[in-house]
């Protein structure tokens, strides 16, 4: 499996070390082709070299851009060496077999880190090179490529080892650095390119290799451009999947919201029980579950029907006229549903303007997949939050346990609070959500607001008592100080469910059992950024 060295053809743009290697060539007497550049460099080292223009009887033309785009290279790297045919046609054409490759590319990744003008970045796209490399690297039965400075060193030990032979397994792994090199050096010219097309595309999908979905009139705001791309493979059931009956075209954060509400409601089982959600900027203003869609829709609407007025619609089940009627009351941006009865369809259609998503199925919420968001200069790739309270180990850490009623909505509550920005408080009560605190940056903020709202509640109903009374409370992450506790049971709630795990766990536990609240620990976190 040993492959003896008798030429080597070198084009390099770095000539870092390419003299010292290509005189150690030489001196084991193996015979060295270049092209322009290198040529010269090897020339005024003394060094005997020949040119390619020589062995292809082409000059290199166009400002070198054919230079090495010949069979007379092409054909010396690919025949295979104990093929008699291809040794023929070496021999028909007056072709030298070329064994080992040194070529490392055009700087097109440096020309473009310089901020250098387009046609410069353009004129240093590599064809001849990686046009080699991928010659070379698929001939590695036969042949060895050398893509990187630092190999050099390695592969003079190889050949001194090998008695002027390399290895098999050493040209098999130079043959795999050089295919990943070709592949990123391609995906920085898309890259690169991708900001020129379609006015400033959003990149990070095609950089993991999604498809274009539709280009959006703009972002979250005017002045910013935007596209919705498709992840790769089998997407789960949810907008991007979704048909669109009716209505304007999607916004960018109509995108957004309409994920946001789906991915919420998914979490409810429609076997179980009907139920809705109602989202704004990407929050949660109202959850509830119901005997069926009407009375969740109603519901969930009461927690907060200020802030749902334009909000979008997420239900469970296929959406039956009933509740569409109801919907359509008020404006609504989206509504989304598995399905739609042909009534349903009717009534929304009569709303020129909404915008009727069927997504054909809800999203498994314990489905793995990933999230994916942009930095600059960068990517955030992370597993999806898959975890689901009805599979996590509930630890009364209080001396009064949850009653049913309590279970179930500390329950029902937790399933909210892993879709709302942290810091996420939510109170609930059977089965629907009377308050929710969202994406603050103190939790005691997140609990003040949620019983203010908890407490407005009760006023539109004409209540004394606020509708925090009796209900229960969800914190994405445990309370690092009793405070937030003890808000939420001023506040009336009677028991509360969190993750725990904070330092001061027994303080909290400690200002709940002298509050007389039912606490449980999840030991899951729910945060959302
Ligand atoms: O312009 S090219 O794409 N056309 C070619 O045929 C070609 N052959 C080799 N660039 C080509 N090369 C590249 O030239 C090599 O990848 C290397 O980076 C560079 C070496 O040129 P020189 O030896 O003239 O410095």
């Amino acid at each position: 499996d040993q492959v003896r060295v008798a030429r080597a053809l070198l084009s390099v743009s770095d000539k870092t070390g390419l003299v010292d290697f290509a005189r150690a060539l030489h001196a084991r007497g193996i015979e060295l082709v270049s092209t322009g550049g290198t040529h010269r460099a090897l020339t005024e080292a003394g060094l005997p070299v020949r040119e390619v223009a020589d062995l292809t009887g082409f000059p290199e033309m166009m400002d070198g851009r054919v230079k090495t785009l010949h069979p007379a290279v092409h054909g010396g790297l690919l025949a295979i060496r104990d093929n008699p045919e291809h040794q023929a046609a070496l021999a028909a054409h007056g072709i030298g077999a070329i064994d080992l490759l040194v070529v490392n590319l055009y700087p097109f990744e440096a020309t473009i880190a310089a901020g250098r003008p387009y046609d410069d970045c353009v004129e240093n796209i590599d064809i001849g090179g990686p046009a080699m490399i991928r010659a070379a690297a698929k001939n590695h039965g036969d042949v060895a490529v050398v893509t990187d400075v630092s190999d050099y060193a390695a592969v003079l030990a190889a050949l001194e080892a090998g008695g002027g032979s390399l290895s098999t397994a050493l040209r098999r792994s130079l043959a795999q650095k050089a295919y990943a090199r070709t592949a990123a050096y391609d995906a920085a010219i898309a890259n690169w390119l991708v900001q020129h097309v379609e006015a400033a595309g959003p990149a990070p999908f095609r950089a993991v290799g999604g498809s274009l979905g539709q280009t959006l009139r703009y972002g979250e705001n005017p002045h910013q451009s935007a596209a919705f791309y498709r992840a790769p493979g089998t997407p789960r059931a949810g907008v991007a999947t979704a048909r669109q009956l009716q209505g304007k075209e999607l916004s960018f954060n109509n995108f957004n919201d309409t994920d946001a509400a789906y991915e919420c409601v998914a979490e409810f089982d429609p076997a179980r029980t009907a139920a809705v959600a109602i989202i704004k900027h990407a929050n949660p203003c109202g959850v509830a579950e119901g005997a069926d869609l009407l009375q969740a829709y109603e519901r969930a609407l009461a927690c907060d029907p200020t802030s749902a007025f334009g909000g979008i619609v997420a239900l469970n089940r296929t959406l039956d006229a009933e509740a569409a009627r109801k919907i359509v009351e008020i404006f609504t941006e989206v509504i989304i549903a598995p399905d739609a009865t042909e009534e349903a369809r009717a009534i929304v259609g009569a709303k020129k303007n909404l915008r009727l998503l069927l997504a054909d199925g809800l999203p498994d919420p314990r489905a793995a997949g990933e999230t994916v968001r942009t930095l600059s200069g960068g990517l955030l790739i992370q597993g999806r939050d898959s975890a689901v309270v009805d599979d996590m180990a509930l630890n009364v850490v209080t001396k009064r346990q949850p009653s049913e009623a309590e279970y179930a909505d500390l329950r029902f509550a937790y399933r909210v609070a892993k879709h709302v920005k942290s810091n996420a408080i939510v109170y609930a009560r059977g089965g629907a959500t009377v308050g929710i605190g969202a994406g603050q940056m103190s939790r005691v903020d997140s609990s003040r607001i949620a019983a203010w709202k908890a407490q407005e509640g009760a006023e539109r109903l004409g209540l004394t008592e606020s509708l925090a009374k009796g209900a229960v409370v969800a914190s994405d992450a445990f309370f690092p100080f009793a405070d937030g506790l003890l808000a939420a049971a001023e506040a009336g709630a009677t028991a509360v469910i969190q993750p725990g795990g904070s330092m001061r766990d027994a303080e909290v536990i400690a200002a709940a059992d002298a509050a007389g609240l039912a606490m449980v620990f999840t030991g899951v976190r729910h945060f959302r950024h």
